[in-house]
């Protein structure tokens, strides 16, 4: 099923037409009613009504974090307060928080685009949705809420956490799809097999997951541990929240909703788009939104570009898995690696349960990294041989897959941290 197939299946051609008159109706709105728009084009001698063709975005400077937070809270509003009829927030993990607002048109077409995210992950008005994703300033609750209300799904509004009680009502309650972090739907799984739960019991068909990176393996993992088909959904609170992109049912990149953002691929270094299809930072310009646009906002997350048609029948192009942010890069002994990576590796090992942390110290000019996994309780409790071996084991596939070797130290089961939102994979002691 498609949401809006009028749009979502669009010729490029009218696609890009459509970008194009938004895109210059959403740059003249900003240079009216935001002054750092103003001053930014100013300053880059740009004028709006110059604009002619899409590929002259490439001229206009980009937004960063730096820039929202110089602006908080409302400094980058582009409609009075009276027009805003809801505020969310960013975590601030990542240093001081930001504020987004919405008008009740952003509201309508924020869940029309969750709506198109959750049917092409398999949801339709028939099916129970369990929302637990945290519900608060926090995007992922409401964003998702009011899409699956959107398409006229039974839609259970839990939240995050209560982890006994969520199960209860997978159970109870018929859920048949299930929206949180994979790292929760983790930690779910988990739960139920130590509380016998029979998971085959359940009616759950479908997880939607997003909100942090996972890897491949991950979604094996949960695809077989919970007996469903698992989809990746991407969005940041900056540009919208959930919404932006999500994978169809043949789960090979994510569709990015183009009639309502124009995404760039750049070399985070140079800030020059990279070659077609490599991975670089990726940068979104909205195109409808009212109370809170944003032009080239630079993510900071890492992805490519697939443009391969989709046999899904949707025209919009894709971005491959999000592996990461530029920020949670570990350059370890000259090699670029990502959380995500490292999970891969220990996922495909036997022995190892899928839960792991990376500590990063720094030794004299040396990043070093030692990682935490939990291994299975037969290797735990057994002799010393069967641990050396599965770190053996690890540190080849790590060798294999990343070419390096890292510290790997086995730790017992449920040691690492268990979050009912976005996991931390990463310790920076660098930074402490
Ligand atoms: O995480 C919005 C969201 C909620 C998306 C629910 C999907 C589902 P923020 O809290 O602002 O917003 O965090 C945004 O999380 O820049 C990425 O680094 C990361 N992220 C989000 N989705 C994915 C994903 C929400 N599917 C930041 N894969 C983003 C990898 C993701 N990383």
């Amino acid at each position: 099923m498609i949401w809006e197939p009028e749009y979502e299946t669009m010729a490029r051609e009218d696609l890009e037409q459509l970008q194009l008159e938004r895109l210059e109706a959403v740059l003249s709105r900003v240079y009216m009613h935001v002054p750092f728009y103003r001053r930014q084009f100013d300053d880059a001698g740009i004028e709006p009504d110059d604009f002619r063709s899409l590929s002259d975005l490439g001229n206009l400077p980009f937004t960063t974090k730096n820039d929202l937070r110089k602006n908080y809270p409302y400094g980058m509003f582009a409609v009075p307060l009276r027009d805003v009829v809801r505020v969310h927030s960013s975590s601030g993990t990542t240093g001081a928080a930001t504020v987004v607002g919405y008008t009740e048109n952003d509201i309508k077409r924020w869940s029309g685009l969750v709506a198109r995210v959750l049917t092409a992950g398999g949801v339709t008005k028939d099916d129970v949705v369990q929302i637990a994703f945290g519900y608060g300033l926090f995007t992922g609750g409401f964003g998702l809420h009011y899409g699956a209300e959107r398409i006229g799904a039974s839609v259970i509004p839990i939240s995050s956490g209560n982890t006994k009680r969520q199960i209860q009502i997978l159970e109870d309650f018929k859920s048949t799809a299930l929206v949180c972090t994979p790292s929760y739907a983790m930690l779910l799984a988990d739960t139920m097999y130590e509380m016998g739960v029979d998971v085959n019991a359940l009616s759950l068909k479908y997880g939607l997951f997003g909100a942090e990176p996972w890897s491949e393996a991950m979604r094996n993992e949960l695809q077989s541990k919970l007996n469903i088909i698992a989809t990746d959904n991407y969005g940041l609170s900056e540009v919208m929240g959930p919404g932006v992109a999500g994978e169809c049912l043949e789960r090979k990149g994510l569709h990015i909703n183009e009639d309502h953002f124009i995404i760039e691929v750049i070399d985070p270094e140079t800030l020059k788009p990279v070659v077609p299809g490599e991975v670089g930072e990726l940068v979104i310009t909205t195109l409808t939104k009212e109370a809170f646009p944003v032009i080239r906002y630079r993510t900071r997350d890492l992805t490519r570009l697939i443009t391969d048609e989709c046999p899904c029948g949707r025209t919009f192009n894709r971005i491959e898995k999000v592996r990461g942010r530029t920020d949670d890069m570990l350059i370890i002994k000259g090699v670029n690696v990502f959380p995500s990576q490292i999970e891969r590796v220990l996922f495909e090992v036997e022995g190892t349960e899928p839960h792991y942390q990376i500590i990063v110290e720094r030794k004299g000019a040396l990043d070093v990294a030692t990682v935490l996994v939990e291994a299975t309780e037969e290797i735990f409790f057994d002799e010393m041989k069967l641990q050396k071996g599965l770190i053996d084991r690890i540190n080849k596939a790590l060798v294999h897959e990343l070419g390096i070797g890292m510290d790997v130290k086995l730790v017992e089961k449920k040691t690492i941290e268990r979050t009912e939102g976005k996991a931390v994979r990463v310790i920076d002691k660098r930074k402490m």
